[in-house]
């Protein structure tokens, strides 16, 4: 737990979240704003703070949120023929909270290149 992180405070409860999966490690909610008519956002309780400041010590935890975001798509019909995965990192990634997340993006067809 950091002290003043939202997502810290959402997997505490302390901040109230639409949750779709919790385990022992790993917490999963909807956002705030959605970018697809699907939007959740997976996250370690961990507080790691992005991508590019994790370490070998992460491997097997972020590994298995992959495999989390497969079986919550499943729990969707929206995301029966595809869905996207993201992790913005960084300011020029577009990330905006600085606890380490995966957008799980379904109900729509996505271009590329992303935006
Ligand atoms: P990013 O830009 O990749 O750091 O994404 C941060 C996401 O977090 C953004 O899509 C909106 C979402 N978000 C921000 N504050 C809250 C909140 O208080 N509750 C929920 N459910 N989502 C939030």
């Amino acid at each position: 737990m950091s002290e003043n992180c939202l997502f810290c405070k959402i997997t505490k409860g302390e901040i109230p979240s639409y949750k779709v999966y919790e385990d022992e490690e790993v917490f999963a909610f909807r956002d705030i704003n959605p970018q697809a008519p699907v939007h959740v956002l997976i996250i370690p309780k961990k507080h790691i703070g992005g991508l590019n400041t994790t370490s070998e010590e992460d491997e097997r935890i972020l590994g298995n949120i992959q495999i989390i975001a497969s079986k919550i798509a499943k729990q969707f019909t929206e995301m029966k023929d595809g869905f996207r995965l993201v992790n913005n990192c960084g300011a020029d990634g577009g990330q905006t909270v600085f606890h380490i997340h995966y957008h799980l993006l379904g109900g729509r067809v996505f271009g590329w290149p992303p935006g």
